[in-house]
């Protein structure tokens, strides 16, 4: 399955946590890893009195279930230290399931595509970057949802 997991940090030497969290990605069990976008840096959605984010998205290619995946997503968040902190507070390290191909979940623990994502600037462009042509199942073609969707101060990081 074609699978999209979009990566954010803003404490602890945020690039760094994105990009141990990209090697993470690398090494998950019965799965090939694609591509990643670029890193993205933007003001905090949220309370405003927090460090900016540093974002990317990566594309994988499974045979993991989605819960199966997730599970691996919170191991890698917990392997980075995340704790949990107030309500859309700062983090270590935030790895969401984004998009399982073109399925469309929902259960208690996991909704597919993310909620908030065709909201999301930091979410939409290193997604677009990667597929201009996406189809998020539910909502609609990428390219329309960019179209409503300010760039909110995100910024393009030219890459190392
Ligand atoms: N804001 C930005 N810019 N980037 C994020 O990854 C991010 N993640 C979150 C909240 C707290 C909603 N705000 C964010 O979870």
């Amino acid at each position: 399955m074609r699978v999209f997991i979009g990566v954010g940090s803003n404490i602890a030497d945020p690039e760094n946590q994105v990009h141990s969290a990209q090697q993470a990605l690398m090494t998950l069990p019965m799965t090939r890893f694609v591509v990643c976008s670029s890193m993205y840096k933007s003001p905090p959605m949220g309370p405003q009195d927090q460090p900016d984010y540093i974002n990317a998205v990566t594309e994988l290619e499974t045979l993991l279930s989605p819960h199966d995946l997730l599970d691996c997503l919170q191991k890698i968040e917990q392997q980075q230290g995340r704790v949990k902190g107030r309500h859309w507070g700062e983090r270590t390290i935030d790895l969401d399931l984004l998009l399982y191909g073109d399925e469309l979940l929902a259960d208690a623990r996991l909704k597919v595509p993310h909620l908030g994502i065709a909201q999301r600037a930091f979410v939409l462009y290193p997604l677009a970057e990667i597929d201009a042509d996406i189809m998020i199942p539910g909502i609609g073609l990428i390219t329309n949802l960019l179209a409503e969707c300010p760039r909110d101060g995100l910024e393009r990081l030219i890459s190392k």
